[in-house]
This record gives structure tokens, sequence and C-alpha cells, in this order.
């Protein structure tokens, strides 16, 4: 998903520092108003540019709102969109009060010919700016942090039909993904080795049905769960039509029978069923299997609720 660039108050003061002096006419003396406001609209723009893109929890779907929860809560998030907010504010006042002093000097007959006058209150205030500028930087750093976390969310697409793979680690949901799908995402041996979502997709009779391949779940409790195995229960509440609980008949049976009533329980509006890449004869008694090929040409998949799924 988009995340904005976050560049270090130094570098957004370098490029606009490059910038202003590029425009000669804006040094001179009666220009002076103009040199400010190139420089507090190209920073105030730059800032808000940032804030417009930074992840918003309220006006999110359900996906998007758990995926974002789980990397960074909401209160925190505020917190930093302040910080970067409030900047902008002092720096628009900062500017204008520069501004005033700069348009008395010129209004003054005496002074207004007299470079230093100028030269000094210019200076001042790009010292103030980089100052306010420099305040962010504990921002900046936080939301750099972030930043490779959030772009690793995957964009699903809501409008299709959607089946989640769920369960343990190693259970071959990755596997299950590659072999229904045109997708190739990295399998391996051992745990946790999918650390996002992977998606791919397939079409039965001219339609496209989406496969959300998942982290593994061993944590009972959501609480107790780390932001990988977390993607999994966004998947599942927010991305799910119908959630395919893939079973390995090569692990513990019991840990997977209690995952999957764990998954059940949580997600009693959710249709669960339970498959597996080990063939038809790999099934949970008392549970509904379906085998892959079922899944592929006739297994009932419905979007029930296209409205709470707006992007
Ligand atoms: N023998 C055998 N191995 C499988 C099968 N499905 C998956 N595996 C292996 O099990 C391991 C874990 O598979 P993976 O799909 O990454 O599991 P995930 O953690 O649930 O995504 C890999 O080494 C796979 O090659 C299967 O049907 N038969
Ligand atoms: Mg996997």
């Amino acid at each position: 998903m988009n995340f904005p660039k976050i560049e270090k108050s130094n570098e957004i003061l370098d490029v606009v520092i490059k910038k202003v002096r590029k425009t000669k006419d804006y040094q001179r003396n009666e220009m002076a108003v103009k040199y400010i406001s190139l420089y507090q609209i190209e920073i105030t723009e730059r800032l808000t540019n940032v804030l417009s893109k930074l992840p918003d929890y309220q006006t999110t779907n359900k996906y998007y709102s758990m995926m974002f929860k789980n990397i960074c809560p909401q209160t925190t998030m505020d917190k930093y969109k302040n910080h970067i907010s409030k900047s902008v504010s002092v720096i628009n006042k900062l500017s204008e009060r520069y501004k005033r002093q700069l348009l008395r000097l010129l209004a003054n007959k005496k002074d207004r010919y007299k470079k230093e006058g100028f030269v000094k209150l210019k200076k001042e205030y790009v010292g103030r700016l980089a100052s306010v500028l420099k305040r962010l930087d504990n921002t900046f750093n936080k939301l750099l942090i972030l930043e490779k976390e959030f772009r690793r969310i995957a964009t699903p697409r809501f409008e299709l039909r959607t089946i989640v793979l769920t369960g343990l680690p190693n259970s071959g949901k990755t596997t299950y993904l590659s072999m229904i799908t045109e997708a190739c995402p990295e399998i391996n041996s051992y745990a946790f080795t999918t650390k996002a979502l992977n998606l791919g997709y397939f079409k039965r009779r001219q339609v496209m049905y989406q496969v959300v391949d998942t982290p593994g779940i061993i944590h009972k409790e959501f609480k107790e769960m780390n932001a990988i195995e977390k993607q999994a229960i966004a998947a599942i509440k927010g991305l799910a039509d119908l959630v395919v609980f893939v079973y390995n008949p090569n692990l513990d049976k019991e840990e997977q029978e209690e995952i999957l009533r764990v998954i059940k329980e949580n997600n009693l509006e959710k249709k669960v069923v339970v498959s597996s890449t080990y063939g038809k004869d790999a099934r949970l008694d008392g549970e509904e299997n379906i085998t892959m090929e079922e899944l592929l040409e006739s297994y009932p998949v419905e979007k029930k609720d296209l409205v709470s799924k707006k992007q």
C-alpha cells in the first residue's frame, strides 16, 4: 500500500534552499517578502503532502484498519500527524511575522536600500524555520521505521470473491496457493516463511476469485499474537468470503483442531471449511472437508457484504 516518502529535516531544507537560491530575483530587497513566501510554500506543501498520505484509520475498511492497528496504534499515528500539522501552523505564523517585519523595513525610506537589515532578517527567518523542522526529526524517524511495515501491507481487490487460507505454520498454505493460482510465493520448510499476505487469482466460469495466503497461526488469544500472525486475523475478518483451514496430517492433529475451533468461534459469521495439499484422505472428522478440485470447480463462494468492503 501507499505511504508517503519520509524525508528528514536536513533533506527537506537542502532541497528547498537550493530551489530558493535558483530564483535570483528574490534575493533583492523589494522581493524579500516573496523570498519568505517561497520558503513557506515549499516547506508547508511538503509537510501537508506527507500528512495527506499518512494512513487514515477512520475512513478505511475493516481490513486496512486492522492492518494499520497491528503496526501502529491510532493514537500514536495521531500524535505524529498532530506534530506535523502543528509545525505547519507554526511555520505559517513565523513566515507571516517575518513578512510583516520585512514590509516595515521596506516602508522605511532610509532603510529600504540597505542590504544588511534584509539579510539579517532573512537569515534569522531561515534559522527559525530550520529549528522548527529539526524538532520534527523525532517524528520523522519514527515514521521512517513504520514506512517499511506499512508498505508491506498487501493491496487486495475488495470487489472479488475472496478465499482466505489459514492454518498452523508449515501446514501447506503457501503451497496450496501456488497450486490453485498463478502466484509463485516463497515456500520453505521452516515456520513463518510467509511474513505478509500473498495474493493469487483463479478464474472459474468467467468469474475471478481471489486467494489470500496468510502467515501461520500458533496463538489462540489475539493479544498473544505477534504482528505477523495478526495479519492472518485481519485477512479472515476483513477479506474472507470463505475461510479454508489448510490441514496437514503430519502436524499435531489436536493443535490444528484447537486453532480451527478458535477461528470458528471468533468468526461465527464466516464459512470455514477444511482442505489439504495432502489429498482427499487428509481430513478432519466432524468438519466440512473439501478438496482442492471442488474449490476450483464448484464450491460456492458468495460475496456477502460488498458495501462494507469499500476501499
Ligand atoms: N510431502 C508434501 N510436502 C508438502 C505438501 N504441501 C506442502 N509441503 C511442504 O511443507 C512445507 C511447508 O509448506 P508451506 O506451503 O510453506 O507451508 P505454510 O507455512 O503453511 O505456508 C514445505 O517444505 C512444503 O514443500 C504436500 O502436499 N506434500
Ligand atoms: Mg506460508
